[in-house]
């Protein structure tokens, strides 16, 4: 049978439960996933030689990471051959690009230091988002936007400034609106004798931040929480209550949450209604925690499946943005990139898959045997029948088939670096 016969059996089976298959690729086809460019390299970024800091880690030691532009954005490519679908990329300002015997600290970058981003994303039709990066840095070894040191505390508002600057020149390049995401590592790894000064700072320092003169409808400004980093262990002074808070009284800004950054049992799929009922906007950090935030791959697990069916049935697609943020240095980083690339679209198909409307009225009549019956028997429907013409529409490989292409690259390209 080929992927279109198989493809017209599953559209009848889903028709059957009131699902239009053709219409869920439509959709599917549309919904921006935003990839970091941070899983090519293991977020070491070209504007230092210095370890990754910020109580964020990668283990491993898999051969062939990008040292280069050049070589990550060819990976960047790679990648992109076989993903379907909309994408964008996501940049740090740690991924600047420096001309000959040029350098600017991280206060003073500018839209020209990402010019090559910008080329490389025009020239493939999509958008970028951005990230001011707080860590890795000299100056970022105790504090950030929350240093006691007012010049410490200027000098990362500066890069903050700067990298709105760089965020709207991203949008009005490439005509796409530019998601740009702050997070800071700033906390103690033991009790702090003063909670509310450092988060005073941090608030302090985001007004600022947000001070200077931009278009409000080019760049999306986030706030991403944390609970807690390595080192980092009794206090972030950006936590769940910060950004929700911060965001709900400042207008213009939008929350982040990254699934890993909660107590395990707490789940980021069941916070997204909440948000999604106070903010007109909500942005996601794609991730898998295991057992702390651990930024494995992301799989295509109950949570991710729990949170595109959050997104899709609240009618939502419009209001959150997806993005995907780990980083495995044990295994092949373009098929790390892949996996959890094609398995957050395969999340969101199985909920464009579901009959939501029908499931939510078996709730509100209180027909709860039936719901879980149908939820259940939903789980062996033949998505991946409907996944894999997709692939075979959008001209990426179909099932395991892109691995031949990651191990061609790995003989060709990766393995001489
Ligand atoms: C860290 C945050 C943050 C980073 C990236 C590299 O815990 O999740 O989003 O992973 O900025
Ligand atoms: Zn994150």
């Amino acid at each position: 049978m080929t992927n279109k016969e198989r493809y017209e059996a599953a559209k009848e089976m889903y028709a059957e439960i009131g699902v239009d298959t053709d219409q869920a690729l439509e959709v599917l086809k549309k919904i921006p996933v935003s990839m970091h460019c941070w899983q090519g390299d293991d977020v070491v970024g070209f504007d230092q030689d210095g370890p990754l800091t910020g109580g964020i880690q990668t283990t491993g030691n898999y051969p062939g990471k990008a040292r280069t532009p050049e070589e990550l954005m060819a990976d960047i490519d790679e990648v992109l051959k076989l993903v379907p679908g909309t994408k964008k990329i996501n940049v740090h300002a740690c991924y600047a690009i420096f001309g000959d015997g040029e350098r600017a600290d991280r206060d003073a970058l500018e839209p020209k230091h990402f010019a090559k981003w910008v080329e490389f994303a025009k020239e493939r039709g999509m958008g970028l988002d951005f990230n001011p990066t707080f860590f890795s840095h000299p100056k970022a070894s105790e504090y950030t936007l929350t240093s006691p040191d007012e010049e410490i505390r200027q000098f990362w508002i500066r890069h903050g400034q700067a990298c709105v600057r760089i965020s709207e020149y991203f949008a009005e390049e490439t005509g796409i609106p530019c998601v740009m995401n702050v997070w800071i590592p700033d906390g103690f790894k033991d009790i702090p004798a003063d909670r509310l000064g450092p988060r005073m700072r941090y608030k302090d320092s985001l007004d600022q931040i947000l001070s200077i003169d931009y278009d409000r409808s080019k760049v999306y400004v986030c706030v991403e929480s944390k609970v807690f980093g390595i080192g980092l262990e009794a206090y972030t002074a950006g936590s769940a209550e910060f950004a929700q808070n911060y965001v709900a009284k400042t207008p213009g800004t939008i929350p982040l949450m990254d699934n890993g950054h909660y107590h395990p049992t707490e789940m980021v799929s069941d916070k997204i209604s909440s948000m999604l009922l106070f903010n007109d906007k909500v942005a996601l950090h794609v991730t898998r925690p295991m057992r702390w935030d651990s930024d494995h791959v992301v799989l295509l697990d109950d949570e991710t499946k729990e949170i595109a069916k959050e997104i899709v049935r609240n009618d939502a697609i419009d209001r959150v943005f997806i993005a995907l943020d780990y980083f495995d240095a044990s295994i092949n980083r373009i098929s790390a990139w892949t996996v959890g690339m094609r398995n957050m679209q395969k999340a969101l198909l199985c909920a464009l898959l579901s009959p939501n409307k029908k499931l939510k009225e078996l709730q509100d009549q209180g027909r709860f045997t039936e719901l879980m019956m149908l939820q259940e028997e939903l789980k062996t429907y033949p998505m991946g029948a409907v996944w894999d013409y997709y692939c075979e529409q959008e001209n990426v490989p179909v099932r395991e088939n892109w691995y031949k292409e990651v191990q061609r690259y790995e003989e060709e390209v990766l393995s001489s670096r």
